[in-house]
């Protein structure tokens, strides 16, 4: 029998602390129609698994990874190193340290020849992942890219909306 194959989208982050954050990430990908592949994995508490999911990501049908964690942040970095597809990374504000700018330096400053596509810290930077994953896989899925433009327009409405309602 094959085995199942995993969602085109993996969300992927170092704590289970993590996760009230990325669950914006989560909740965005669903209201896109993707249920993505969602795992606690550590490139320093959990390496070895860390590496067989990144190692294995492509052929098992997934084609983004998302990966976001706190503090020296090198799991987006983890990721791509085992893995050819493109990985958004996205930085957490974690612990007493410096408001996430520790895991947006970690995240961001790949090597020339590896990179990680880096998103805002925190909340913000999780919807975007969600959106920026969307964003990649509408270039081969015309629903997709249809389902954007609706976003993008209820998005324009939304603003539009608000700043019709500053003058009545
Ligand atoms: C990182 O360390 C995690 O991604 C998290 O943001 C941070 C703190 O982890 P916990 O101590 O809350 O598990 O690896």
């Amino acid at each position: 029998m094959d085995k199942p194959r995993q969602s085109p989208v993996a969300v992927v982050m170092g704590s289970e602390s993590d996760l009230p954050v990325m669950e914006k990430c989560v909740k965005q990908l669903q209201e896109f129609g993707i249920d993505p592949t969602v795992r606690i994995l550590s490139a320093h508490r959990t390496p070895q698994q860390a590496h067989d999911f990144a190692a294995n990501a492509a052929s098992n049908g997934t084609k983004v990874i998302i990966a976001a964690a706190g503090m020296a942040a090198h799991l987006a970095g983890a990721m791509a190193a085992h893995s050819q597809l493109p990985i958004i990374g996205v930085p957490m504000q974690a612990g007493e340290g410096p408001c996430g700018l520790d895991a947006l330096l970690s995240t961001v400053q790949m090597p020339p020849g590896m990179p990680v596509g880096t998103m805002a810290i925190g909340k913000a930077g999780a919807k975007n992942a969600a959106i920026y994953a969307v964003q990649i896989l509408a270039l081969s899925d015309p629903d997709l890219a249809a389902k954007l433009t609706a976003f993008r327009r209820a998005q324009t409405q939304s603003v539009l909306e608000k700043d019709r309602q500053l003058h009545e």
